[in-house]
C-alpha cells in the first residue's frame, strides 16, 4: 500500500461509526461554479481538503437558520463526533442535498428544502409536519472554502434558507452537543468570545453573520423576509 493511503485508512480507523457510514452513503451533488450540476460524489471525497484542490471538487450545501416566535436564533454546536469541524458552535442546521431525484429539483427550490426538512430532522428531532417546505425562504447563495484539519474541508456552494417558527426540539447527540436561542445581543456577546478565542465558530457562519445576518434579522423581524431575497447572485465569500 502506498504511504498516503495507508495514512488514509490509518485516521479513518478512529472515526466514529455513524460518521463513517454517512461519509460513504451520502452521496453530494457536485456543482459548477454557477451552480450547474456537474456530477455527482461521496460525502468522504466532497470533504478531502486533496481532493477538492486537485480535482476542484464543488457540492452544492445548505444552511438553515430557524427563528422563534421570539425572534431569536437557534444555534446548535456541532457534536465531538463529526469529521469536520467537531464541537464548534453554528446556525441552527447544516448539510448537503444529496445526489437522489426529491432533492435535486430546482424548481422553487424545491430539492434543497426536502433536504433542509430530512436533516431537520435528523440532527434536531423536529417533525417534518412542523417545517412544511414553503415555511423555508431561500434568501441566497454563497461560495466559500474552508479547511477543517489537515485532511478535512468545506468546498461548497451553499443555499442559505430562513425560517420562522416554534418547535419541538430532541437533538440527537451523534450530530449535536448542545443548542441554544440567541438574540441580537447574545450574538454579539458569542462574537466577541469568538474572537478572543474563547468560542469556535464555523467558518461559514462567521462568513453570513458578518456579510448579512444583522440586515436579514431586520426582515424577520418586519416579517419582510422576501424582500431580502437575492437568488440571482452567487456570493464568491
Ligand atoms: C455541511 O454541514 C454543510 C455546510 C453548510 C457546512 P455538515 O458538515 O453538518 O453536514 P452533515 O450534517 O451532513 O454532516
Ligand atoms: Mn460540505
Amino acid at each position: 500500500m502506498a504511504k498516503a493511503d495507508s495514512a488514509v485508512v490509518d485516521s479513518d480507523a478512529s472515526m466514529d461509526a455513524v460518521q463513517k457510514r454517512l461519509m460513504f452513503e451520502d452521496e453530494c451533488i457536485l456543482v459548477d461554479e454557477h451552480d450547474n450540476v456537474v456530477g455527482h460524489e461521496s460525502k468522504y471525497n466532497c470533504h478531502l481538503m486533496e481532493k477538492i484542490e486537485k480535482e476542484n471538487l464543488l457540492h452544492r450545501a445548505f444552511s438553515v437558520f430557524l427563528f422563534n416566535s421570539k425572534y431569536e436564533l437557534l444555534l446548535q454546536q456541532r457534536s465531538a463526533t463529526k469529521v469536520t469541524f467537531p464541537l464548534v458552535w453554528t446556525n441552527t442546521c447544516c448539510s448537503h442535498p444529496l445526489y437522489r431525484e426529491s432533492e435535486l429539483i430546482e424548481e422553487n427550490y424545491l430539492g434543497v428544502r426536502n433536504a433542509a426538512q430530512r436533516k431537520l430532522f435528523d440532527e434536531l428531532g423536529i417533525p417534518a409536519e412542523e417545517l412544511p417546505v414553503d415555511e423555508f425562504t431561500p434568501l441566497g447563495r454563497i461560495l466559500y472554502k474552508a479547511p477543517s484539519d489537515g485532511k478535512w474541508g468545506e468546498h461548497e456552494l451553499d443555499y442559505l434558507l430562513f425560517i420562522v417558527r416554534d418547535v419541538n426540539l430532541r437533538p440527537n447527540p451523534d450530530e449535536v452537543a448542545d443548542v441554544k436561542y440567541v438574540n441580537r445581543e447574545q450574538i454579539n456577546e458569542l462574537l466577541k468570545k469568538a474572537d478572543a478565542g474563547e468560542v469556535k465558530l464555523s467558518p461559514w457562519f462567521r462568513l453570513v453573520v458578518d456579510n448579512f445576518l444583522m440586515e436579514w434579522w431586520d426582515h424577520v423581524e418586519k416579517g419582510t423576509l422576501v424582500e431580502a431575497a437575492d437568488m440571482k447572485t452567487i456570493h464568491k465569500l
